[in-house]
């Protein structure tokens, strides 16, 4: 199939804020006096003065075909995972089920109609404090679509509403490139995240896409956006 043929779906937007925010306030440090050997020198990026504590999470096991207890994280902290792809496709035939055990509607999967044929890998994530959620990944595969968006949990752990942009309604994080896709989105602390990774091009259930992402908490600064999400990621 086609990209055409897959039309992205909106579902119970909780929040719709740019990760593309202007920049054009940034960098305030550059009023601010210097008080002492940390602060940054106006013509350092603001990245480098933040330092994110990385940790790896042992590789998923099983089919993680659904979201798990959710790690923690909190500002300043970045979660390197990674994970393998058996099979990506998309079917417009398939009919998934769109009500949760909650009995919420599901945002999964993000688009309609139809449904991956190939496996879906997630991370789940509970943020300690409100912060810029801050996305790399990347597969082995360069030439795959991926999706990797952002859902909101249920009571049940199921994804019942998607993170969009706010100009397009458009899910975050839906058709990027395989090779390296990113995106970064302020966050609150409380709701279960989960980010669910899938191949939909090209249309092949004997593919192995090996996987990584690095997922960081960021401090909210008014207008910084990403600016500072991490430089350097694992
Ligand atoms: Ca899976
Ligand atoms: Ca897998």
């Amino acid at each position: 199939m086609g990209f055409a043929q897959k039309k992205y779906i909106q579902l119970l937007v909780p929040l719709a804020l740019s990760a593309a925010q202007g920049c054009a306030e940034w960098p305030r440090h550059q009023h601010k006096p210097s008080i002492n050997a940390d602060a940054l020198s106006p013509d350092q990026p603001p990245q480098d003065g933040l330092k994110f504590d990385w940790s790896e999470h042992e590789s998923i096991e099983g089919d993680n075909d659904q979201p798990s207890d959710p790690l923690p994280i909190q500002v300043g902290e970045g979660i390197f995972a990674s994970g393998s792809l058996s099979g990506m496709g998309w079917s417009p035939d398939e009919t998934p089920d769109r009500i949760s055990s909650c009995g919420e509607t599901r945002a999964f999967p993000p688009a309609a109609p139809g449904d991956y044929t190939g496996d879906v890998d997630w991370i789940t994530i509970s943020p300690s404090e409100n912060g810029t959620l801050c996305m790399k990944m990347g597969t082995d595969i360069e030439t795959a679509r991926i999706d990797a968006p952002l859902y909101v949990l249920d009571d049940c752990n199921e994804p019942t509403s998607v993170f969009v942009h706010p100009d397009s309604e458009t899910p975050i994080g839906l058709n990027v490139a395989s090779a390296e896709a990113q995106w970064a989105i302020p966050v609150s602390s409380g709701p279960v995240l989960a980010i669910g990774i899938a191949g939909f091009f090209p249309d092949d259930v004997s593919l192995d896409a090996e996987w990584w992402i690095n997922l960081s908490l960021a401090p909210s600064v008014d207008g910084a956006g990403a600016s500072l999400c991490p430089e350097e990621y694992r």
